[in-house]
């Protein structure tokens, strides 16, 4: 279907979204609408992050949020302004957010539409000028639309979201999404105020040389782990890990290579957290012709329980993924 409206690079994400919406004929143009919202909060959210270090905004606000992580005063701002945005939009009625202990009603309660969002990951590099990220995944409520979104609404597997995406704050700011027709990444043009179609039906490389993980962890990293990371060692492969899961994700969906966060000491079931990070991510991955997994269950198939509750992340090149697998196997058989 994409082929009959491959757009031209340069096409404005505003238009990009209404003729993808005119390719379906019953859509309604509340999804669309959805994703302007994102656009528009991703642009103030933009605009922030880049005069922070001027306007003193960096840094500790003096609070822990639900995770027991510093909040950076951008972490507080971006969570305000995705909410406001979403809010105001009117096609949201209920948030998950990784700032918020419980999740966020906006007063939409004919809204069809949850979202998950992590509004600003990486945010330890904030005041390091290391790229960061908004990650978010959009799902079609269960519950009638006449109320708030309830706790089945927001705890759906991640194989039913209707769209997901990031936006990275670094060298230059992009928006990449999917809704599930593919992968499409759009730049931003600051000085025009305009997401730009720069990246057209993203495919990560089926293999790469590209492994991303905190070896800090090694010793208590499972035993198939530090065998997969000693074979790279063995390919010559290149480590890159920034330490900003939407940086690294973002560099090996596009050149090929695996980002591993597994169980270890400090984080028994993963650091990252299944339903605003490990989803939206394993979407995007899986429409660019990649894989996500837990280390053995795809994550999109993994049904949530809680929240804000963690998982193993395995997610990149097909060819790489399997072969994480390979050796966690292997010694799941010799152990
Ligand atoms: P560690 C940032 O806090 C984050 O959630 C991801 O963006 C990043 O990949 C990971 O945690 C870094 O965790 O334990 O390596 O510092």
């Amino acid at each position: 279907m994409d082929d009959q409206l491959a757009l031209p690079v340069g096409t404005t994400l505003d238009r990009f979204i209404m003729r993808k919406q005119e390719e379906f004929p019953y859509a309604t143009g509340e999804l669309s609408q959805l994703l302007r919202d994102i656009a528009l909060a991703a642009k103030i959210v933009n605009r922030e992050i880049n005069r922070a270090g001027l306007l003193g905004i960096t840094g500790n606000y003096g609070q822990q949020n639900v995770q027991g992580e510093e909040q950076q005063k951008l972490d507080v701002i971006a969570n305000i302004r995705f909410i406001r945005a979403l809010r105001n939009g009117g096609e949201v009625c209920t948030i998950i957010s990784e700032e918020d202990d419980h999740v966020i009603q906006t007063g939409n309660t004919e809204g069809k539409y949850i979202v998950a969002m992590d509004p600003l990951d990486g945010s330890s590099n904030i005041d390091v000028n290391v790229a960061i990220g908004t990650i978010f995944s959009v799902y079609r409520r269960t519950s009638d639309a006449s109320g708030d979104g309830t706790l089945e609404d927001c705890l759906q597997s991640g194989a039913r979201q209707v769209a997901a995406g990031y936006i990275i704050y670094g060298s230059s700011t992009m928006l990449v999404y999917t809704t599930g027709c593919g992968v499409n990444g759009f730049t931003y043009e600051p000085s025009l105020g305009e997401f730009f179609l720069s990246h057209p039906m993203i495919m990560t490389p089926s293999e790469g040389k590209i492994y991303s993980c905190n070896e800090g962890n090694l010793n208590s990293f499972p035993e198939g782990i530090k065998a997969y990371l000693d074979y790279c060692k063995e390919q010559n492969y290149t480590s890159r890990y920034i330490g900003s899961l939407v940086g690294d994700f973002h560099r090996n969906l596009l050149k090929g290579g695996v980002y591993i966060y597994p169980a270890t000491a400090k984080a028994p079931n993963g650091k990252l957290r299944l339903v605003y990070e490990c989803n939206a991510l394993a979407m995007i991955i899986e429409q660019a012709g990649g894989m996500a997994t837990d280390g053995t269950e795809r994550i999109l198939t993994k049904t949530p329980t809680e929240l804000h509750q963690r998982s193993p992340l395995v997610i990149g090149s097909p060819e790489m993924v399997e072969k994480v697998h390979t050796f966690l196997a292997e010694k799941v058989l010799t152990a």
